[in-house]
């Protein structure tokens, strides 16, 4: 065990497990040549590094906090799910097997239909992401809040793709194709979990995504809305929808759901 968690609040030991799961993470990034890869699926993949990960969060997680189940991407559902943590060990698995720096930790805490605590790092870029509930959000420690871009021919937004490689008919393109020309410019960088912290943080002013699971974003939800965004279905509806997930910084929201 690493942490005594009589001497640290729940916060400190979240932030601690997440920095050394991204320390891990990182030594297999570096050493990609001797990275094994399995496939889920034809179009999903999963490399060792996801499951080294995951192990270790969990083992950590469930040492100190042993009142709370454990869901995460790679080893399914817990039987505690009234009061669980949720990860995602890799959240851009793609980017991190092809070197790219936008992948993520993430890691959230579930109380009841309450999200208490989310953390995402990104080790590559060095960028850690943190909230409790009605404590604000922060980046490397320094507060954040989402943008002040009040109009669509302004705005930068993000979406990503997870319907396509679940085959799905609906499958974003033709919403991305209205959105991409009302907007000033728009970015896919493979990691839900990260792209909700730059809505969080004003890199971005909206993202949106269909059929996403809790973990990919349960972290960056909470710490996009305790940043001052709005967290809503497509259809404007406030609350946590994995499947069909809007985040905006709230001044372009209701111009945003016109479009989904
Ligand atoms: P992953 O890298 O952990 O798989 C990018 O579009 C986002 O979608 C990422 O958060 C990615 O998470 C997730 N994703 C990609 N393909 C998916 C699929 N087939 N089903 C569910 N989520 C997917
Ligand atoms: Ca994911």
């Amino acid at each position: 065990m690493i942490l005594d968690n009589k001497t640290r609040s729940l916060g400190d030991a979240v932030r601690l497990v997440i920095l050394q799961a991204g320390a891990l993470a990182k030594d297999y990034f570096q050493n990609q040549a001797n990275l094994a890869v399995s496939l889920k699926n034809p179009k999903d993949l999963v490399t060792e590094a996801d499951i080294r990960v995951e192990n270790f969060i969990r083992d950590q997680l469930t040492s100190l906090y042993p009142q709370y189940g454990f869901w995460g991407e790679e080893s399914g559902k817990p039987d505690n799910l009234d009061q669980f943590w949720v990860v995602d060990p890799i959240d851009g698995t793609h980017s991190f097997y092809r070197g790219q720096y936008f992948w993520s930790i993430s890691i959230a805490l579930q109380i009841g239909s309450d999200i208490t605590v989310g953390a995402v790092y990104a080790p590559a870029l060095d960028d850690l992401y943190f909230s409790e509930k009605d404590g604000g959000s922060t980046k490397n420690g320094k507060p954040i809040r989402v943008s002040q871009t009040n109009n669509l021919a302004e705005a930068m937004v993000c979406t990503g793709f997870a319907c396509l490689r679940s085959n799905l008919k609906n499958n974003n393109l033709e919403r991305f194709s209205r959105i991409a020309l009302k907007t000033r410019d728009q970015r896919r960088y493979g990691s839900a979990a990260l792209d909700l912290c730059m809505v969080a943080d004003g890199q971005l002013d909206a993202f949106w995504e269909q059929n996403l699971n809790l973990y990919d974003v349960a972290a960056g939800a909470l710490i996009a809305k305790e940043a001052g965004a709005s967290v809503s279905d497509f259809s404007g509806r406030e609350g946590m929808f994995p499947e069909n997930i809007l985040v905006t910084n709230g001044r372009i929201k209701d111009r945003m759901v016109e479009l989904m």
